[in-house]
């Protein structure tokens, strides 16, 4: 069951072979899927060898192949983490209850609304990173990038495998508008927010990655506990590749810091002009990078209070991440404690429904799970010496959906007058000195070994190969 033959036109662990009506379906998409590729994918590398892990089974031991692969070659498939037998729904109004192997007709459009969304994010991601391959910092970190994207082009695969195997000519559809929506189409833009803004250096990317991809992390957490078992098994194997992907955000930025931290040594000062006249980052300049990505992803959990939620949970259609930490996997009669916006400046505590508050909950958990890395960070910051912190803005600052959408709050928290508000934004989000000055940093550095100026080198290589290794052969 766990192995997957690579040779097949479409690698998959689900019997694909057997289903000639489904493997027709998804042969007549590929095309389709590859051409998007070619389009919207990496810009220009089309030709070049990447050393790349990819799937070659769904278990814990073996389940990465590393070598050269160039990337339109990469073999995207389906795989599914194995079935747990006799598997019950965890939570919800069924708790107890066996899990589906279908779709209830009456959960089917919440549940293809769902997968449409999470697969929606996937190639938006990569088309929003289409053209940071001209300016990689290094080739150990172009090949990252290429990483990150071939594995968001599986994740696409996953959504669209079981679009197609469960629901019919409308899956079908939505698996060709998955590709029709494009990052940032002012008539057609990718559904959420944040996969709509621009990631056009380097900085932006580290951010993503680090706060992007974590949502992922804790939406596929949410969806790996549902009662519809083969998007529950898919989401398993998905949160497999997605630790890749915050491993290179987290680490990316604290390298930046590093590279920091040695320029503010050697001028001995932390002024942000000498800082940036030398080729590095402020830290000043990172906080608000890390404000502007933290405060969009945070709106990706949707409304504080709301009753899609609530229904999803009810009828064991999406979990809270980590649904086993709970006790009380029904959760009808304990009650959630918002803070919510009172009149102009005010703030109350409302109690609502735990159902319907579903969403906030996972996004405090990702939120916590947020403030590891700059616990991290900080230690470097404090160990060389400097007393700066960098923080994460509260959660209710700069968002857009929800109960604090457009309420101007400080990055504190605190309520503030919208005059205020407007003076202080410029200040609390990258500007257009802080962007420029990026900008003028993403030069692209491609001999083996060798890092671009503004970030330090890594720790190690991929899968025990050195930092100098020729990742990408250019
Ligand atoms: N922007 O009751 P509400 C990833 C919509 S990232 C625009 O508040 P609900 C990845 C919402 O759709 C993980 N619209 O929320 C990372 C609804 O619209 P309708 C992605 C938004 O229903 C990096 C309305 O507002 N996965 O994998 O509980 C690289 C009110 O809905 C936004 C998922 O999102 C927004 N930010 O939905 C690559 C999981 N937020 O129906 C990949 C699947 C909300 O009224 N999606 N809306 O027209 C879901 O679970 C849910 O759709 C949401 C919240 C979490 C988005
Ligand atoms: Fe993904
Ligand atoms: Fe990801």
């Amino acid at each position: 069951m766990s192995n997957v033959n690579l040779s097949d036109r479409i690698p998959n662990n689900v019997d694909l072979a057997n289903d000639r009506t489904l493997q027709r379906a998804l042969e007549h998409w590929q095309p389709h899927f590859l051409s998007w590729w070619d389009e919207m994918g990496p810009h220009d590398f089309a030709e070049r060898d990447v050393y790349l892990r990819t799937a070659v089974g769904v278990d814990a031991q073996g389940w990465a192949s590393y070598g050269y692969v160039r990337m339109p070659e990469y073999r995207w498939g389906i795989f599914l983490a194995d079935q747990v037998p006799d598997r019950r729904i965890g939570f919800g109004d069924m708790l107890g209850q066996p899990v589906w192997q279908q779709v209830p007709g009456e959960f089917r459009t919440q549940f293809r609304r769902l997968i449409v969304t999470q697969g929606d994010t996937e190639p938006a991601s990569v088309e929003q990173q289409h053209l940071l391959g001209h300016t990689c910092p290094s080739l150990y970190d172009l090949r990252n990038l290429f990483q990150v994207n071939v594995e968001e082009g599986r994740h696409l695969w996953a959504m669209v495998y079981l679009l197609h195997a469960y629901f019919g000519r409308d899956g079908r559809e939505e698996a060709e508008e998955l590709l029709a929506r494009h990052s940032g189409d002012i008539d057609k833009p990718r559904i959420l927010g944040t996969f709509n803004e621009p990631i056009s250096d380097w900085l932006s990317f580290f951010c993503f990655t680090y706060f992007t991809d974590r949502d992922g992390k804790y939406q596929l957490k949410s969806l790996a506990e549902s009662s519809f078992d083969p998007l529950a098994r898919t989401c398993r194997f998905m949160l497999t590749e997605e630790a890749h992907h915050m491993f290179v955000g987290e680490t990316g930025i604290s390298r930046v810091i590093r590279r920091t931290l040695e320029v503010m040594k050697e001028l001995g000062t932390d002024d942000p002009v000498a800082i940036r006249r030398a080729g590095a980052i402020d830290l000043p300049l990172l906080q608000r990078y890390l404000n502007f990505w933290f405060s969009s992803s945070l709106d990706l959990f949707g409304s504080e209070i709301s009753s899609n939620a609530a229904t999803s949970f009810a009828n064991g259609i999406k979990g809270r991440p980590d649904e086993a930490h709970y006790t009380d996997h029904i959760a009808i009669d304990q009650g959630f404690e918002l803070e919510v916006p009172d009149g102009d400046v005010g703030i109350r505590v409302e109690q609502v429904p735990m159902r319907n508050a579903m969403n906030e909950v996972a996004r405090l958990a990702y939120a916590k799970d947020c403030e590891m890395g700059l616990k991290r960070w900080n230690m470097m910051i404090g160990r060389a010496g400097h007393d700066f912190v960098l923080t994460l803005p509260a959660v209710r600052f700069r968002r857009a959906i929800g109960s604090w959408a457009d309420v101007p709050t400080a990055p504190d928290g605190r309520r503030i007058g919208a005059t205020d508000y407007a003076q202080g934004i410029g200040g609390w989000l990258p500007s257009t000195a802080d962007r420029a000055h990026v900008q003028s940093l993403m030069q692209r550095v491609i001999e083996p070994g060798k890092m671009a100026g503004w970030v330090a080198p890594p720790d190690r290589g991929i899968n025990n190969m050195s930092v100098a290794y020729e990742y990408v052969r250019l």
